[in-house]
């Protein structure tokens, strides 16, 4: 059966966002992470703006680098990056506020994290027809919310995915089926799913570079090399991904970590964060309007940044109504880090973190 399917992607989602509310900073070079003071912080970017990723600042950098890289570009008469905090209320409510728009279009939606979302747009006659759609999604979703999004359409998942990320920002691309094998085949491996770093760097050594390159190889070598997994990146090299769209708001998790200011061993220190942490993470998933959760992580990072996660399993879930039972259970997974149950030679603690998964809407 035919499929159309489209995947949407928030360009550089909290640092448009914050754009938006600030409007005197619309146009300026913008890093959304960690607090840094002077140039002295300690955690990463959680996203740059497009103006800022010209002076080569990105996601997960360390925030510091972005600060030396902000100061370079001052330096060469440039304009300096303006470093903002995460809000991430405010970035779920727009979250939700682009899931209610697409809703609107299709019946099918899956949101695949807090900034993307597949759709399923099958009921088109035509991908012209699909596209026509998209291009409305697009225009409300920068009405209503102010922000621009990348859309891609295509016959599967795999295909809309890539299709989104190539004409970011504000792009609309779509490739019909009887084009997916030119489309790919020029691309780098990378651009697969599935294919990361590491299973990239084995195949650059033998100057396997791009899907056409990987097309040369049967489904009994990629298996040899890749296990399980070479059966499933056989056929996303020919285009083929029979992936469905699951129906829901499938947020994974919801979660936030923050970097203690000195590490640090202190109980009523690290009590108080953690209180601070499982607040907000908690108000997330209320103003996500999710019923409830079954799982909680911690994660802990110590000095020597050897990290460590707990987690545990609530049968019955948690709602909304239920933040001291969710408090009680997250502390009880964080208390063995502080003694010598989960941390015998009592190091001290760089990084501590708290997520909830298995969401229902
Ligand atoms: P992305 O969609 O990966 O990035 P983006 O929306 O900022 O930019 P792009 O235009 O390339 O899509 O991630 C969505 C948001 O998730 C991002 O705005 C911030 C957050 N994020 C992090 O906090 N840490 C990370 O390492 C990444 C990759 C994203
Ligand atoms: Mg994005």
């Amino acid at each position: 059966m035919k499929r159309i399917i489209a995947h949407l992607d928030m360009d550089a989602f909290f640092a448009s966002v914050e754009e938006q509310k600030r409007p005197h900073l619309l146009g300026r070079p913008i890093v959304v992470g960690s607090e840094i003071i002077d140039g002295i912080g300690r955690g990463v970017v959680s996203t740059a703006n497009y103006r800022a990723r010209e002076y080569g600042i990105k996601s997960a950098m360390p925030i510091t680098m972005a600060w030396r890289l902000s100061q370079e570009a001052k330096n060469q008469g440039k304009e300096e990056v303006i470093f903002l905090p995460v809000d991430f209320n405010l970035y779920h409510k727009i979250s939700f506020q682009v899931f209610e728009i697409i809703k609107k279009y299709s019946n099918k939606v899956e949101q695949a994290s807090v900034d993307e979302f597949y759709f399923d747009l099958s009921f088109a006659d035509t991908f012209l027809e699909a596209k026509i759609i998209c291009s409305k999604i697009k225009a409300e979703i920068k009405s209503k919310a102010g922000v621009t999004c990348s859309v891609g359409i295509g016959p599967n998942k795999l295909i809309s995915k890539i299709c989104a990320g190539i004409k970011k920002p504000d792009g609309l691309l779509v490739i019909e089926p009887k084009n997916v094998q030119d489309f790919l085949n020029p691309l780098d491996i990378r651009e697969l799913s599935g294919i990361g770093p590491k299973t990239a760097q084995v195949f650059y050594k033998k100057n396997i570079k791009t899907i056409k390159d990987l097309n040369t190889f049967s489904l009994l070598e990629l298996k040899e090399l890749l296990g399980k997994q070479g059966e499933k990146i056989y056929s996303k090299v020919r285009g083929i991904d029979n992936d469905s769209i699951t129906e829901c708001r499938e947020v994974k998790s919801i979660g936030q970590q923050v970097t203690l200011n000195v590490n640090s061993l202190d109980i009523m220190l690290i009590g108080d964060l953690f209180n601070k942490l499982c607040d907000s993470v908690f108000e997330k998933f209320v103003v996500g309007k999710f019923t409830m959760f079954k799982v909680i992580t911690i994660t802990v990072r110590f000095a020597d940044f050897k990290t460590q996660t707990s987690a545990k399993s609530i049968k019955l879930g948690i709602g909304k109504n239920q933040k001291k039972l969710f408090k009680i259970e997250a502390l009880k997974l964080l208390l063995p880090f502080l003694d010598t149950q989960k941390n015998p030679h009592q190091k001290l603690i760089r990084l501590i973190g708290i997520r909830i998964e298995k969401i229902v809407l």
